[in-house]
């Protein structure tokens, strides 16, 4: 995994006949990601097939793709080399079902690996298990020409190794076997076990991603425990709330728009800004990012994917160093200004702060960061000009000049010498007993709850799984019955129960006019015991939860307690 921890970011591209069809059948724009056609239209896979002869990707330049990865600062590149809909994007010798049946007389796969072996750019393979062509594949579905109503799976399962064994004997070293379309009935733990097993009987040193098993629960879509498979985990579209603590490995994979494959109705098309701090984001938290783009049918790579690839290159160029080979944030909570990524050696340990809300009062705050600095300085200065540095009692404080390097995300680097010592900081109850617990000082379960900021945010969104939940730790001086109030902002009610010890209160969550309108709501009382520290808990729940974005909970001392 080593080349995989140093790479953290690669280009994920979803490419084939849905390519052609672009989103659109009979005239029609497709429901779905414009990979799923065929499903989302129910098109048999006889009518599917008037895609082949159209489908001559004569302005495919597998030199420029690449060349467009690597500026962009992306280290590998992983190719959908067969979809669900069991289109194989190489001359395959098993099936006629492939590109050779298309005009385009070459192989994309093998000019695309020689460009990635040319530019230093690791390859890898997506493949699906799931195959909506192949006559032997199950289950059927309604829409599937009538040809075979008792599937021999055995069948398939034998004609999808031998695709991976054209694949992982005909283009060199790949680096990752990124399986997909794992969770359909027919597919389990022994087949997926006996497929990792394969995979490296072919190549050894291949990194496999869990969705060679059955299913994708737990860690990243990882089955836990001994029932897990595969060498790291794979959040789609979504970013970890934390992680998900040392010696995990996991990738986040998302789209640049609202598809994977090409589909040309699809304009919807996420800020440079969202993608760089996306990237920091996984960084930060010990990930990868998986950015994908969506070829047309003539082999091009939407200029919008191309503009943004481009930007989040430039800033690469200048803060790379901070992204490659670098590991989680050493803080256990979120730092209000943005994110930390750090490396460690021998000889100490450099952090680098990502500062994605530039302070006006030129002050930086590291919490709990208990070590003197060796030095600290602007990654994009050249002369690295030190930048004053205090300890105090809070922790380490940074003096910045007063403009920021880069609106989208400026990097400190603090050199530490010795051990990393970072205290954890907790809030503390006030003089007049009232606790404040803001968003960013909240520890965060889950898969896709996060803690948003800049702007008008600085709050606990992304709040859609009803197991996603909240808790603040803190420091107790008087306990005693407190009055509880919140700032939410929802569309819509749901409930929560928000707990201390074993007190817990049921609380509705206001409407507000948008996830942006923050408004005070009084959840209730509650008793915090005699104690040194106590912990509150959010848990959303599960069949009355309504999204919502928490910014803070407020605790008014009422009446203390002996
Ligand atoms: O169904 C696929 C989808 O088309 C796309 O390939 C994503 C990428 O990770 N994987 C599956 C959905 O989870």
């Amino acid at each position: 995994m080593k080349w995989f921890r140093e790479a953290r970011f690669g280009l994920f591209i979803h490419w084939g006949l849905y390519s052609q069809a672009a989103g659109e059948w009979d005239g029609k724009p497709s429901p779905g990601a414009g990979e799923w056609i065929m499903n989302d239209r129910q098109i048999p896979p006889t009518q599917y097939a008037k895609l082949v002869p159209q489908f001559n990707p004569v302005k495919f330049d597998a030199r420029e793709w690449v060349r467009i990865a690597k500026d962009a600062g992306m280290k590998y590149i992983c190719i959908t080399t067969k979809h669900h809909d069991g289109f194989a994007l190489y001359p395959s010798a098993l099936t006629d079902w492939c590109i050779k049946s298309t005009p385009f007389q070459r192989d994309p796969l093998k000019e695309l690996a020689g460009a990635c072996q040319e530019a230093g750019i690791t390859l890898c393979f997506y493949h699906s298990i799931m195959d909506w062509h192949h006559p032997e594949y199950a289950p059927r579905k309604s829409w599937f020409d009538g040809s075979n109503n008792t599937p021999d799976f055995e069948k398939y399962v034998a004609f999808l190794k031998g695709e991976l064994k054209e694949l992982l004997t005909g283009y060199g070293p790949i680096g990752i076997v990124w399986f997909d379309g794992n969770w359909e009935s027919t597919w389990n733990f022994d087949r997926g076990a006996d497929l990792y097993k394969y995979i490296l009987s072919l190549q050894p040193n291949t990194i496999v991603n869990n969705r060679v098993g059955r299913d994708r629960k737990g860690v990243a879509g990882t089955t836990d425990g001994q029932e897990r498979i595969g060498d790291y985990g794979t959040p789609e579209q979504s970013i970890p709330a934390s992680g998900y603590g040392p010696g995990v490995d996991w990738e986040t994979c998302m789209t640049m728009n609202g598809t994977w494959g090409y589909k040309k109705s699809d304009q919807n098309w996420k800020p440079t800004q969202t993608l760089v701090r996306n990237l920091i984001d996984c960084a930060s938290k010990g990930g990868n990012y998986l950015l994908n783009v969506g070829p047309t049918g003539e082999g091009l790579i939407p200029d919008a994917s191309i503009e943004r690839l481009k930007e989040i290159g430039q800033w690469m160029q200048v803060n790379g160093e901070a992204i490659y080979g670098s590991t989680a944030s050493p803080f256990s909570r979120q730092l209000p200004w943005g994110r930390c990524t750090k490396k460690t050696t021998t000889a100490g340990t450099t952090l680098y702060l990502h500062v994605f809300d530039w302070p006006n009062n030129g002050e930086l705050l590291l919490p709990g960061l208990n070590n003197k600095t060796a030095k600290a300085w602007l990654l994009a200065d050249a002369k690295k000009k030190s930048l004053s540095a205090e300890l105090t009692e809070d922790g380490l404080l940074l003096k910045l000049p007063e403009t920021a390097p880069d609106a989208i995300s400026s990097t400190v680097v603090v050199q530490i010498k010795g051990a990393l010592r970072v205290e954890p900081v907790m809030t503390t109850q006030r003089r007049d007993g009232s606790i404040t617990l803001p968003a960013f000082e909240a520890r965060l379960h889950g898969k896709t709850l996060r803690y948003e900021q800049g702007g008008p945010l600085d709050d606990i969104g992304y709040w859609t799984d009803p197991a996603d939940w909240a808790e603040w730790e803190f420091k107790v001086r008087t306990p005693g019955k407190f009055e509880v109030t919140a700032l939410i902002a929802a569309p819509a009610t749901g409930s929560f129960d928000l707990s201390i010890g074993g007190t817990t209160l049921r609380c509705a969550s206001p409407v507000t006019a948008s996830y942006f309108d923050f408004k005070p709501v009084t959840l209730g009382v509650i008793e915090i015991p005699a104690a040194s520290t106590s912990t509150l808990a959010v848990r959303p729940v599960s069949d009355a939860w309504q999204p919502m974005n928490l910014k803070s909970i407020k605790l008014k001392l009422i009446t203390s307690s002996p």
